[in-house]
């Protein structure tokens, strides 16, 4: 039907049932500005071959799917201008008419289970918008997470985002959402939120094998890790709330809506702090794809050990 192309590192991991984190890459195309988009790509990537896991980042590419990029298409991706923002809704569109695009939280765990990959990492996911009862605005990534296999591991949602009402949406649809190490939900950021997570993991190992009890019991879905940021990495919430408010006015003020919201404010909210929310940023994402490694290689000797 359409082309799957898996890079030459990917081949080799699923070949020796080496573990492997997939990535997404609308963080590179439309989250963080070109080039430090391109040099936190490689910084993630290295992360999880430190970690002994083998990464993939997904995208599309004129019409392919790609399950992991080699270098040259990860430096054109990142150059990309006007690549689409893949999700649910767009993912076979592009591969239908030889597009490029890059996969949100939602079409990456797509193209992940479709690669047989169990663990993802990324900075923050989408969620439920502030203003969400006005705008309906709420990410395709919490439908996805109810019903694709594959275990998320991100620090939170921004503070972008209503917070309670995304974990209202994630506990309605049956999505797990496991704080690591702490009692609270992380907020992106900032390591607190002020509100206490529903599930709390300390180990890889009992997140690795929560996701296979759960497709075990036949219940679909994938499930959510909130990993808080590094500590020398945080901004306060104190700190970050005026900032927000300020480009949520500026996006309602300029009429944004619908796919640009997201980039929109990260956008500002980059120019706003002077860069340091993409410092964080930075932090957070390497923080995420350590604790994916882990939790791939528990994935791996646990299937090993059930088969
Ligand atoms: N949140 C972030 N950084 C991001 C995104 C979300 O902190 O880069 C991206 C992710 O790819 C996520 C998508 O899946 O935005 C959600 O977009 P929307 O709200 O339009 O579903
Ligand atoms: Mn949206």
């Amino acid at each position: 039907m359409f082309e799957t192309v898996l890079s030459p590192e990917v081949i080799a991991a699923k070949a020796a049932g080496a573990p492997i984190v997939a990535l997404e890459s609308t963080i590179i195309t439309h989250g963080m500005p070109y080039p430090q988009n391109l040099e936190t790509a490689r910084l993630v990537e290295d992360t999880v071959r430190q970690n002994g896991a083998v990464p993939a980042t997904i995208a599309v590419l004129n019409g392919v799917l790609k399950v992991g990029l080699t270098e040259d298409e990860l430096e054109a991706l990142a150059q990309l201008e006007n690549a689409a923002k893949l999700s649910r809704a767009d993912l076979a569109a592009c591969l239908a008419t030889k597009g490029n695009g890059a996969t949100t939280v939602a079409a990456t765990m797509i193209a992940a289970r479709h690669a047989g990959i169990d663990v993802f990492a990324t900075g923050g996911i989408g969620g439920v918008h502030q203003g969400a009862e006005q705008s309906f605005d709420i990410s395709a990534d919490l439908q996805e997470l109810a019903q694709t296999a594959v275990t998320v591991v991100a620090a939170g949602a921004k503070a972008i985002l209503d917070i309670p009402k995304t974990l209202e949406v994630l506990e309605t649809l049956g999505v797990p959402v496991i704080a690591f190490g702490q009692d609270e939900v992380p907020a992106f950021w900032s390591r607190g939120s002020g509100l206490k997570a529903p599930l709390r993991m300390d180990t890889a190992k009992e997140i690795a094998q929560a996701q296979l009890m759960r497709t075990a019991l036949s219940v679909p879905g994938g499930q959510l890790v909130a990993n808080p940021v590094p500590l020398d990495a945080e901004i306060s919430q104190a700190d970050m709330q005026p900032i927000i408010a300020q480009a949520q006015a500026e996006a309602a003020a300029q009429g944004v809506s619908g796919k640009a919201v997201t980039p929109f404010l990260l956008q500002r909210i980059f120019e706003l702090t002077q860069g340091a929310s993409l410092d964080t940023n930075i932090a957070l994402v390497l923080n995420n794809a350590r604790l994916a490694a882990e939790i791939a290689a528990e994935m791996g000797h646990l299937r090993a050990s059930n088969s």
